[in-house]
C-alpha cells in the first residue's frame, strides 16, 4: 500500500497541554509520526496541492487567523505557544477582534490545542499528505495511507481543537467529491468522536459520516457524538454515530463496525475515507477501550471487505512505542 508523509509535519511541537486541571506534556508529539514512519518505511513525499482544496472546507477568516496566530502572539509580547482563555459561547458575533486572545477564543473550542511557530507549516503539510494519498487513489491505487500529523477530525470549518487545526479527512473527502469519484463516505474509527468532520458535513447529503467512538457522556469531546445526532436538512440520515462504553473489546467493536459498514454500503458510497485513530488500543495513555494489537488486523480486514477505493487518514493514537506496530497491523488487515 502506498503511504505518504512529509517531514515538515514534525515542526509542530507544543510543549504542554492543560490536562484535567494540571499541565502535562503534550500527548500529540512529533515522536508519534516518527514511530509510525519508522515502522512502515518506504514513505512517499507529499505533493503540494496549494490552498484551494483547503479553502473548500475551511473559512477564509479562520485560515488567515491560523496562519498568523503565532506571529500575532509574539507581536503581543508573549513567549511559548499561543493559547486562548476566553470563549465566546454567548456572543459569537461578527465584531472586530483586535486582541490575539479574542481571536484564539473565537476560533477554538478547547485549550488542548496550542499554536506554536511550526504549527501552520505542519498542519498545511498534514493536509497535503492527505491530498497526496487521494491523488494516488485517483491515479488507480485501491488503497493509500496518509500519515497525517497533526490530526484533523476535531477541526471544524472555522475552529481548531482536540490537537487538530485543518481537517485532513474532510479536505480529502471534498477533493474526492470534486474529482467526481463519489459519493464519498467517511468512516471515523478514532477513539474520540470526530466532531469537526461531523459539523462540516452535518447538513450535507452528498457525504456520509459514520463514527464509532467512546461515549461522549464519559469522554472528550463531550458535546458531540451522541447516537441521536443523525444529520440535518439535506444531510438528514447521512450521519451515523455509534458511541461505545469504556472498556469495549474487539467483539463488540466489530459488531459496531459491521453496522457502520452496512449503512455505508446501503448508502451506495463509491469512495471511502477512513479517519483512523490507534487510540482504541488497550495501552493508550489517554483512552479507555480494550482493543489489542492483533485486533487491528481484524478491524482492517473488515474495512477491506467493502472493496471500495479507500484513503486512510491518520488521526490519534498516543501509545507512542506501540503506534507503528498497531498501524502496520491495521494496514495489512485492509490489504488482506
Ligand atoms: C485527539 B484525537 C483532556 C485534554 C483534551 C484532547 C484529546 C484530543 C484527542 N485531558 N484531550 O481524537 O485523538
Ligand atoms: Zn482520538
Amino acid at each position: 500500500m502506498l503511504r505518504f508523509f512529509d517531514p515538515r509535519q514534525l515542526d509542530h511541537a507544543p510543549e504542554r497541554e492543560l490536562h484535567n486541571g494540571t499541565w502535562a506534556s503534550y500527548a500529540e508529539c512529533p515522536a508519534r509520526a516518527a514511530n509510525i514512519a519508522d515502522a512502515l518505511g518506504d514513505l512517499s513525499p507529499a505533493r503540494d496541492f496549494g490552498m484551494a482544496p483547503i479553502s473548500r472546507i475551511h473559512d477564509a477568516e479562520y485560515l488567515a487567523f491560523l496562519r498568523s496566530a503565532h506571529d500575532d502572539w509574539r507581536a503581543a509580547g508573549r513567549d511559548g505557544d499561543a493559547i486562548g482563555y476566553t470563549w465566546p459561547i454567548v456572543a459569537r458575533r461578527r465584531i472586530p477582534l483586535t486582541r490575539i486572545d479574542a481571536r484564539l477564543g473565537r476560533y477554538s473550542f478547547d485549550a488542548a490545542t496550542p499554536i506554536g511557530p511550526g504549527t501552520w507549516e505542519s498542519a498545511y503539510w498534514s493536509a497535503q499528505t492527505a491530498l497526496s494519498g487521494l491523488h494516488a487513489l485517483l491515479g488507480g491505487a485501491q488503497t493509500a495511507f496518509a500519515l497525517c500529523r497533526p490530526p484533523g477530525h476535531h477541526a471544524g470549518a472555522d475552529y481548531l481543537g482536540g490537537y487538530c487545526y485543518l481537517n485532513n479527512a474532510a479536505i480529502a473527502a471534498q477533493a474526492a467529491q470534486d474529482a467526481g469519484v463519489g459519493p464519498v463516505a467517511i468512516l471515523d474509527i478514532d477513539y474520540h468522536h470526530g466532531n469537526g468532520t461531523q459539523d462540516i458535513f452535518h447538513a450535507r447529503g452528498d457525504v456520509f459520516f459514520a463514527s464509532i467512538h467512546a461515549d461522549p457522556a464519559t469522554d472528550y469531546p463531550f458535546y458531540w457524538g451522541h447516537a441521536d445526532e443523525t444529520g440535518e436538512g439535506e444531510g438528514a440520515g447521512a450521519t451515523l454515530n455509534i458511541p461505545l462504553p469504556r472498556g469495549t473489546r474487539v467483539d463488540a467493536y466489530l459488531t459496531a463496525l459491521d453496522a457502520a459498514i452496512s449503512r455505508i454500503s446501503e448508502w451506495s458510497a463509491k469512495f471511502l475515507v477512513v479517519s483512523f485513530g490507534a487510540d482504541t488500543f488497550s495501552g493508550d495513555p489517554i483512552s479507555h477501550f480494550a482493543i489489542e494489537a492483533a485486533d487491528f488486523a481484524r478491524i482492517g480486514a473488515r474495512i477491506g471487505t467493502t472493496g471500495l477505493p479507500t484513503l486512510i487518514v491518520m488521526e490519534g493514537g498516543y501509545a507512542v512505542g506501540d503506534l507503528g506496530d498497531n498501524v502496520a497491523r491495521f494496514l495489512s488487515g485492509i490489504s488482506g
